[in-house]
């Protein structure tokens, strides 16, 4: 039987384990990237690691999300960020540059490559056919030490993808359909692997807004071929040389197949608040819009930005609402000048961001208070615009554009004949605000600065074997990193100092639930399912671990999340039998005779004498982690006995 791409570049980097679909795996990684908002943790735990120069063929640190300088805090993490780079041989792309997945796409990812990124929305790079997943900081400093990165074998899923797009249907449409397949934790344990002949119709940047908005299912990556498309985009770029063949074997043997007919898709949005709760643009009908956003790493390349400014040239965007326009890149930006679309753009009555995430992550731009915003984003989770009251709907840029015209919520066919998009046959290439990192001598001495916003690492202890405390949280189905741990413009900057993030935990769900953690000593939170979904961010682990967190008892786990679980050695947990979620009433006090973790759980209810069978998904090497108290005191250990 043949092999899918995943597979090729799983096998050429395997480290430890063999190839059966939920096996344990070591894998080596060619590429990391980290941003802004994630960034400062990794690097500040790469440097507890103690090695000198990342062992990676290659490192960026890109800064992007914590763009609003609104005191000293994110200022002083991008100097700490550029130094730490030029230190320890990372490549540092400068505030400015654009969105780390648009410009990794351009510049740097290459078919053929494992990469990991602190980002959950790395899998952008899937688009040129690299193996790219979001992981933890800490798992990104690891990679950086040269420790491969530990995964299950995932299930392939093959998508075949016949016919081509019909007018004012974008690629942002094919995403949205698989989600409205499969929904938000319909990838979990699964490589969505594209083939088949409608790919050839798609070009290398609507390949990536497709792996971008996979995250989205919870799947561990999603991925395109390598082929002619591919290596005229990098020919554009100028870096032909990076080209490769890659694709899967005729008789591939994905464990699934699921077929979508692009001729067949139309405009397509999902509602508030899930990017899982998709239907056609004509069914939701013409709600009045407050705010469209076009942009982000999902949407902001140049053909995005090109659709953008034909659809508003020569016009005046309506009355009752605003437009933000944020390009991925300076290139993007670069090309819009010079082809003169930035002044169709600007001149329809649109509000120019910088390249940057900007309002995707509450940056800026929040909405007025219970307003419909259109946004070409990938996350629409309750509050995370910055507005808690906000609607937001996340659809193509075409379907933002005829919004933005007409004042409602607008299937752009009804505009007319679609624009046709030229895009150039050469990119502008200019690499200037990539720093390169010093040479090993000059490095070996040069200096980091450190403001006060950079707190020192907190150090967590070894895990006992019983765990004891109340039940501090009860929360449903479908939590997301943004519930846990708070985004937007406030709680970003405090990213580096984990005593005063922490003060956020859960803030949106129960504002008492940080002071209650540090006055209880800790204690568990109780879920659902897919607890965790969405972002990499680690403080989502990290914040709840040093309020005293011992364990969290749900019915499922978000991959990346779980990870950052026994990363920071909080025991995640589920019931065997799920039932028993509703045995727990916040306040109980547990009781979780944990042991070595290796055999049977029981959770003791204390109030109520009740008692309920756990299990978890570890592997011995994960409960050797999670005992030592987390990974980093655990991966010191390692190196310093290998040395
Ligand atoms: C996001 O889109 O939620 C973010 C902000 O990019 C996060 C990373 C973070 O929280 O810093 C992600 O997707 O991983
Ligand atoms: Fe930035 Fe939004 Fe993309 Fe996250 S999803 S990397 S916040 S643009």
């Amino acid at each position: 039987m043949g092999s899918s791409v995943t597979r090729k570049i799983i096998e050429a980097h395997l480290v430890e384990g063999q190839w059966a679909v939920g096996n344990e795996i070591a894998i080596r990684i060619d590429q990391t990237l980290t941003q802004d908002a994630t960034g400062t943790m990794a690097y500040l735990q790469f440097e507890a690691i103690g090695i000198p120069r990342v062992k990676t063929e290659l490192s960026v640190s890109y800064v992007d999300h914590n763009t609003l300088q609104g005191d000293f805090k994110n200022a002083d993490d991008h100097s700490y960020l550029r130094t730490v780079a030029a230190r320890h041989g990372i490549v540092f792309s400068r505030p400015g540059n654009g969105i780390c997945h648009q410009l990794h796409l351009e510049r740097l990812a290459r078919p053929g490559r494992t990469m990991i990124g602190s980002d959950s929305h790395t899998p952008t790079a899937g688009g040129i056919g690299s193996l790219a997943m979001g992981a933890g900081g800490l798992d990104v400093a690891c990679a950086m030490a040269g420790e491969p990165f530990r995964i299950k074998v995932p299930k392939v899923v093959g998508i075949r993808l016949t016919g081509a797009l019909p007018p004012w249907v974008s690629a942002k449409d094919v995403i949205l359909e698989l989600l409205r397949r499969v929904d938000v934790k319909g990838g979990v344990g699964k490589v969505f692997e594209y083939f088949g002949p409608g790919v050839k119709s798609l070009s290398v940047p609507d390949r990536a807004t497709i792996t971008n908005m996979g995250t989205e299912t919870g799947c561990t990556t999603s991925i395109f071929p390598s082929d002619a498309v591919t290596k005229a985009f990098l020919r554009a770029q100028g870096r032909e040389a990076h080209w490769m063949k890659l694709e899967a074997d005729k008789r591939a043997g994905f464990d699934e197949v699921i077929e979508i007919d692009l001729a067949a898709l139309e405009p397509l949005a999902a509602m508030p608040h899930s990017p899982g709760a998709v239907k056609p643009v004509r069914e939701i009908g013409k709600i009045p819009v407050q705010q469209v956003c076009i942009g982000s790493c999902t949407n902001s390349s140049l053909k995005d930005m090109k659709v953008a400014a034909a659809v508003l040239r020569g016009k005046t965007i309506a009355e009752s609402l605003h437009l933000t326009v944020s390009a991925g890149s300076r290139q993007v930006v670069e090309h819009l000048v010079a082809s003169g679309e930035m002044r169709d753009i600007v001149a329809a009555g649109t509000r120019i961001l910088e390249n940057a995430c900007g309002p995707c992550i509450g940056m800026g731009a929040a909405p007025p208070s219970g307003a419909v915003s259109v946004r070409t984003f990938n996350r629409n989770f309750e509050g995370r615009s910055g507005t808690k009251d906000a609607s937001v709907f996340l659809v193509s840029p075409e379907v933002a554009a005829a919004t933005a015209l007409t004042g409602v919520l607008t299937d752009p066919r009804e505009l007319g004949a679609a624009p046709a998009i030229k895009l150039p046959k050469r990119f502008f290439v200019n690499d200037n605000m990539f720093i390169q990192p010093l040479d090993e001598t000059a490095a070996s001495s040069a200096a980091i600065i450190r403001g006060p916003n950079i707190a020192p690492l907190p150090a967590f202890p070894p895990l006992p074997d019983v765990l004891e405390g109340p039940a501090l949280l009860k929360v449903g189905d479908n939590i997301t990193t943004d519930h846990i741990m708070p985004a937007g413009a406030k709680v970003l900057p405090l990213r580096s100092n984990i005593p005063e993030i922490s003060k956020y935990v859960f803030e949106a769900v129960d504002p008492t639930f940080a002071r209650r953690a540090r006055e209880a000593g800790g204690g568990f939170i109780v879920g659902g399912d897919n607890y965790g979904q969405g972002s990499s961010r680690e403080h989502a682990a990290l914040a709840p671990k040093y309020l005293g967190i011992k364990a969290v008892i749900v019915r499922s786990f978000a991959r990346i999340h779980l990870a950052n679980l026994i990363n920071f050695g909080i025991v995640p947990l589920t019931f065997k039998n799920p039932a028993d979620y509703d045995s727990i009433e916040p306040g109980d006090q547990i009781q979780v005779v944990i042991g070595s973790l290796l055999s049977r759980i029981v959770l003791r209810n204390v109030t109520d004498g009740t008692e309920a069978e756990l299990v978890h998904s570890l592997s011995p090497l994960d409960a050797q982690i999670l005992k030592a108290g987390g990974k980093l005191p655990w991966i010191k250990a390692q190196l310093e006995g290998r040395a």
